[in-house]
């Protein structure tokens, strides 16, 4: 029964319940954060404090909402999965995606100063989000690995494109000029081992969400951790 007439427009706005039993993932990235970066002079190509202010907001985000049971970032994008039987929001879209966003977004600003002392904070910084349905583990996990493999990419190119300037006095066009075959050959990512030691975060919740540093594209990371694809979630 109607309240008012008025009640109507309620009929105009849009359906956006995510497929049922599909793992829903919303990822986040920074707008503009060449410029972002350049303004407040993080460090190249990885700046520590930056990564370390984005995971302290991803923990925050898990730790606030629903139903996250894995988070994965790298540079100025995070990822957040929502457990496959999650009925958070009746499983609207625009909920998950508009409250991560937010929550992630006052976090950056509110700890901006424990992880950026020296450095102010210039202009609010903004960040997308998207909602992506996996529909089984295999996509699920298929998604996480190509996000580590461009995180593996960039970095793999950044790294040399910062050591020609820095360590060999190459000016960028020169040093673009020397990678551009090697960039070619980096396409293909096979050895997890490879992967030591570079930038890449790994959050997982239970009671309170810790991050890890560590492989997502071989199969220990999954045979050590096998709650988060269990079919309780
Ligand atoms: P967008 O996302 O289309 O609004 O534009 P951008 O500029 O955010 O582009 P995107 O997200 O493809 O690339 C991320 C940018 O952020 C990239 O230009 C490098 C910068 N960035 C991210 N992390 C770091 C860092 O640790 N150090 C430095 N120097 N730059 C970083
Ligand atoms: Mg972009
Ligand atoms: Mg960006
Ligand atoms: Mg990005
Ligand atoms: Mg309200």
């Amino acid at each position: 029964m109607a309240k008012s007439k008025f009640e109507y427009v309620r009929d105009f706005e849009a359906d956006d319940t995510c497929l049922p039993h599909c793992w829903v993932v919303v990822r986040l990235d920074g707008r503009n954060f060449h410029r972002f970066a350049e303004k407040h002079s993080f460090a190249k190509p990885n700046d520590s404090r930056a990564l370390q202010l984005m995971t302290k907001c991803a923990q925050t985000v898990m730790e606030e909402l629903e139903d996250i049971v894995i988070a994965y970032g790298q540079s100025d994008e995070y990822s957040f999965v929502f457990r496959r039987k999650s009925n958070w929001f009746k499983r609207r879209a625009s909920k998950f995606m508009t409250l991560v966003a937010s929550q992630f977004a006052s976090s950056y600003v509110f700890y901006w100063r424990d992880y950026f002392a020296d450095q102010p904070l210039l202009y609010p910084p903004g960040f997308d989000g998207r909602v992506v349905l996996y529909p089984s583990n295999q996509t699920l996990k298929d998604y996480l690995s190509w996000r580590q493999a461009d995180c593996h990419i960039n970095n793999l190119y950044n790294t040399v494109f910062w050591a020609l300037i820095q360590q060999s006095g190459l000016t960028p066009v020169q040093a673009q000029e020397r990678l551009k075959v090697d960039e070619v050959r980096t396409q293909e990512v096979r050895l997890p081992a490879e992967m030591e030691g570079e930038r890449m975060t790994v959050t997982r919740t239970r009671a309170r969400p810790v991050p890890l540093y560590c492989d997502l594209i071989g199969d220990a990371f999954w045979k050590e951790h096998p709650d988060i694809l269990s079919g309780d979630n």
